[in-house]
């Protein structure tokens, strides 16, 4: 913990990547937790998949609402606090701050985290698969499903699914900051799905420091210059708080 302060306290540049295990303390269940009641008879490595969409719409985007008044109903939780509050505290002193998301939930944004690249999208937001326009929540009928536009179409939620490619702004953006930051922090990602797995080496390869903060072992903590091994709300504000108190000591 002394050292991953240190790196924050002296960064210039810091980029910070969520998972699921962010949120997990909010209440939402990581992919590899079972979930609880009807979905408990799904994968959701299933139901993320294009293919499997195209198969049972009517399944997926009742999967996905269902998913949605799970993240409204939640709160940003400390780890997403301290986050927003890092952000703040760098750009504050003229240092550089990204937060990519791999989370759909919104609660980064919620927390008070400021211009978040969501590289597989987002629940809040739902598209038209026949003229791709984009339509906010509250305007959408869910009385039946899958839910459709106005022009007739199926409505999709705007997320990336597995087969499906990642934003191209989201994507560049997380690749320009992965490259160009001095300190890379991987939080509560089980760092299995890619492009998002990558951005760490992309990191390192540049020169960055490496800080991973995750309940459980994944296959970059052997790689990692710190990992931290707990629960990101209880960690994030106690690492933040530490870099504070360094950062401060120095400038007496
Ligand atoms: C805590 C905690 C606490 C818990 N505190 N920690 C290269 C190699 C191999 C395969 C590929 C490759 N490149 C592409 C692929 C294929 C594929 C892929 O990655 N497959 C792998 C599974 C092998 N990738 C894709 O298909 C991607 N598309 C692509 O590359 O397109 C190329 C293309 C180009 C042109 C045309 C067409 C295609 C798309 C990937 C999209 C992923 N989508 C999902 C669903 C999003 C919507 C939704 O949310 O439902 O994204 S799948 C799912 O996994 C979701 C997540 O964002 C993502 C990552 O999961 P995450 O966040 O890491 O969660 P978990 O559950 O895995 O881990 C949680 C961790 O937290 C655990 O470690 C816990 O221990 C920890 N934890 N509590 C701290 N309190």
């Amino acid at each position: 913990m002394e050292r991953a302060g240190r790196l924050l306290a002296d960064a210039k540049s810091v980029v910070v990547l969520t998972g699921a295990g962010v949120s997990a303390e909010s209440g939402l269940a990581t992919f590899r937790e079972p979930e609880q009641g009807l979905w408990a008879r799904y994968d959701p490595m299933e139901l993320a998949h294009i293919d499997a969409f195209y198969r049972d719409p009517e399944l997926v985007t009742r999967w996905y609402h269902w998913r949605f008044t799970r993240a409204r109903d939640a709160q940003p939780n400390d780890g997403h606090r301290a986050l927003a509050r890092l952000q703040e505290w760098l750009t504050r002193d003229g240092r550089g701050f990204r937060l990519i998301t791999q989370n759909i939930d919104g609660l980064h944004q919620r927390a008070g985290s400021r211009d978040v690249v969501e590289l597989h999208g987002t629940i809040l937001i739902w598209r038209c698969t026949k003229t791709g326009d984009q339509y906010p929540l509250d305007t959408i009928d869910f009385s039946s499903f899958p839910p459709r536009s106005s022009a007739g179409g199926v409505l999709r939620p705007n997320v990336v699914w597995f087969g499906e490619a990642l934003p191209e702004k989201a994507l560049e953006a997380a690749s320009d900051a992965a490259e160009s930051c001095d300190v890379f922090v991987s939080v509560g990602t089980s760092a299995l799905v890619w492009p998002a797995a990558g951005f760490i080496e992309v990191a390192r390869r540049s020169g960055a420091a490496t800080i991973e903060v995750n309940l459980d072992a994944t296959p970059n903590s052997e790689a990692v210059d710190i990992s931290l091994r707990g629960s990101s709300g209880e960690l994030l504000p106690r690492l933040l708080d530490r870099a504070q108190r360094l950062r401060a000591a120095e400038d007496q």
